[in-house]
């Protein structure tokens, strides 16, 4: 798949590296600026194996409050900037409005990931028009209320039908299919079964001809499960990592770069001994 002049294969899982650009995520009171913070944690991500660099200014945490636009562009846009002059990655802008996805992509950003599957106003033709990859994802509800009773008659079948009828939409609309990637939204709108029968039946969603994206990492369905604190999810969300990758997920969206890349790696190994 193309990103802006990078070619990237999907072959092997890819890592997507994390990183959020909210007020509080890079304030320690230290010497470095949070824009000089951003950056060099990003080339560490990319030092340790991502390939794509997920950034986000609005938190879309369960609850979470909204983001004035105009804030979260002037969170993104310089961190975009500075990345995209200086680190040879594919930027990525999680957003799901659509001043913000041009700003971003004025800026360098080539993927547009949005948890709302450019469902909100304006998106669809904003994505259109700029005529970058984007990554289509499943949520149920509203990010404010979509843990409070998620229901599925059968969440692999609901969520592979919305994730099919959005590909068709965004093709209706001007989207080449060869831009579009999917994600079944781990964690929005979804009870800890309904995101393990996501992960045990991830294969499927290779029927819908297009690259996949998992993001489980340090999510809670892995501190649920196992009882662990969102710092001490590091080995849950590895085994995550392993499983989507043995069922085909094309790219990881991930906290710990090298840790993930490692295990990426001997499954590699693995699948290309004869
Ligand atoms: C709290 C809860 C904070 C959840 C942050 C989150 C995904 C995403 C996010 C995902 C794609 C996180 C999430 N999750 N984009 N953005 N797929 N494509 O864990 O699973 O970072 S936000």
């Amino acid at each position: 798949m193309q990103f802006g002049h990078k070619h990237v294969f999907f072959d092997t899982p890819q890592i997507m590296g994390v990183l959020n650009v909210t007020p509080d995520s890079f304030s320690d009171g230290g010497q470095f600026s949070n824009l000089d913070k951003a950056v060099k944690q990003a080339e560490l991500m990319v030092e340790h194996g991502a390939v794509f660099i997920d950034i986000g200014g609005e938190s879309t945490r369960p609850g979470a409050q909204p983001v004035a636009v105009l804030e979260e562009i002037e969170r993104v846009v310089p961190v975009i900037q500075k990345i995209a002059t200086n680190i040879d990655c594919v930027i990525s802008i999680d957003t799901s409005k659509a001043l913000v996805m041009k700003e971003a992509v004025n800026a360098g950003a080539r993927l547009i990931n949005d948890v709302c599957a450019l469902q909100q106003e304006d998106a669809l033709s904003s994505a259109a028009a700029l005529n970058v990859p984007v990554a289509l994802m499943h949520m149920q509800g509203a990010p404010r209320s979509m843990q409070d009773a998620p229901d599925y008659a059968s969440v692999v079948g609901e969520v592979y039908d919305f994730l099919a009828k959005r590909i068709d939409v965004c093709v209706d609309a001007g989207i080449k299919q060869s831009n579009i990637l999917i994600d079944p939204g781990f964690g929005f709108g979804k009870t800890l079964d309904h995101n393990f029968q996501l992960l045990k039946h991830f294969d499927k969603f290779k029927h819908l001809h297009v690259p996949t994206i998992a993001g489980m990492s340090r999510k809670s369905m892995i501190g649920k499960l196992l009882d662990r604190d969102i710092d001490d999810r590091l080995a849950g969300s590895l085994a995550c990592a392993l499983l989507a990758s043995n069922k085909g997920a094309s790219i990881l969206r991930v906290h710990d770069v090298q840790a993930t890349y490692d295990v990426v790696r001997i499954l590699n190994k693995m699948n290309s001994v004869e």
